[in-house]
């Protein structure tokens, strides 16, 4: 297999994802890309670039110069930080995957993944088990720009058999690495007030149910939808998928029981309207059927591990 780009390595997905990439096919083999000028210690174990996909003659230079087979594109604003700048959210989102399908297109690139989001889903979406195929009508920038680019996608798949893959991830819950300005980012913050002995202040009211899912469950569905042969891939807009669903509140009950001091009030804020705009649970039958999909984090095993793992000098280091 040849060489492989991430781009976007520096964020919560970008961080583990790479980390396991380079397990699995060599440090040297998995270049990590950012905007960021330095590289995080973590994944200094294998080659880091300073990368702004905006910059599309740099970013078609460095992967044909480098002979890259395989991008993960994971640059974005999410939805919180695109509600305050649309255009800018806009621009960034949609402009990097032009640049990678259209080198793809050329010739240049063997596979592509590009994550799509549960906020392609809106308001008029049936809310629970929200099936593959539903009324889609996002209301945020955000979902706007990810149900324009899973229709992209599905096109340079039909017109120029560009063999591009995408899953509409769930909130995703990690300890390695922060969130970057979703909506439900609350579901990674809570663990570190709970370490920290804090009570917790939701920014969603305490019965909005999302569908969530353990960062592990996330990397190890991203590589096997991206090394499934292609033929079991019928699916080339992207993919539903489910880990759990739980509200807030639910999930500050659970944390009690293992720290029963534990409190939790609830104080929404802009990001319930969003919050409020997507499903509760998520009908991922399709992933299973296609290409064996399954979770193995449900929210009991995910507070536990989150519990056991959340280092809080993480959240120190960046305030
Ligand atoms: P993140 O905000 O944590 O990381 C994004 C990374 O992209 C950051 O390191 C940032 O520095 C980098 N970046 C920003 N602008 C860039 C540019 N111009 N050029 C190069 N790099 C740039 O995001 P994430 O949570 O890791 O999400 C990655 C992708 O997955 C995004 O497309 C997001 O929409 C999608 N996604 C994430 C979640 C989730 O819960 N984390 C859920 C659904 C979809
Ligand atoms: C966000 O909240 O914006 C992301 C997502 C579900 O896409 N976590």
């Amino acid at each position: 297999m040849g060489k492989t780009i991430i781009i976007g390595a520096c964020g919560q997905i970008g961080t583990e994802l790479t980390l396991e990439l380079r397990k699995l096919r060599g440090s040297d083999q998995v270049y990590a890309a950012d905007v960021r000028a330095e590289c995080p210690a973590i994944l200094s174990n294998g080659p880091y670039v300073q990368m702004d996909i905006l910059n599309r003659e740099a970013v078609r230079s460095f992967i044909i110069d480098n002979k890259i087979e395989q991008v993960y594109l994971l640059a974005a604003l999410l939805s919180a930080t695109a509600e305050k700048n649309p255009n800018f959210a806009w621009q960034l989102n949609m402009e990097g995957l032009f640049t990678i399908l259209d080198l793809a297109k050329e010739g240049h690139l063997k596979k592509i993944f590009w994550p799509s989001s549960i906020a392609v889903f809106g308001p008029t979406t049936p809310r629970e088990m929200t099936p593959q195929y539903t009324i889609m009508e996002p209301s945020t920038v955000y979902g706007i720009s990810k149900l324009a680019g899973e229709r992209w996608c599905e096109y340079y798949f039909n017109k120029h058999n560009v063999d591009v893959r995408s899953i509409r991830y769930p909130g995703l819950i990690s300890y390695t690495s922060l969130p970057g300005g979703g909506t439900t980012d609350y579901a990674v913050d809570i663990f570190y007030q709970a370490k920290l002995g804090k009570k917790f202040v939701s920014f969603l009211s305490e019965n909005t149910e999302l569908p969530m899912m353990f960062m592990e469950d996330a990397i190890r569905a991203t590589i096997e939808l991206m090394e499934a042969p292609s033929e079991k891939i019928a699916i080339r807009s992207s993919y539903n998928l489910a880990g759990c669903s739980f509200t807030p509140r639910q999930l500050a009950e659970e944390i009690k029981t293992h720290i029963p001091t534990f409190e939790a009030t609830y104080e929404p804020d802009f990001r319930q309207a969003i919050a409020d705009s997507w499903p509760g649970s998520i009908d991922d039958s399709r992933a299973r059927q296609d290409w064996g999909w399954k979770e193995k984090y449900g929210t009991k095993e995910l507070v536990s591990i989150m519990l056991e793992n959340v280092n809080v000098e993480l959240l120190e280091k960046l305030h």
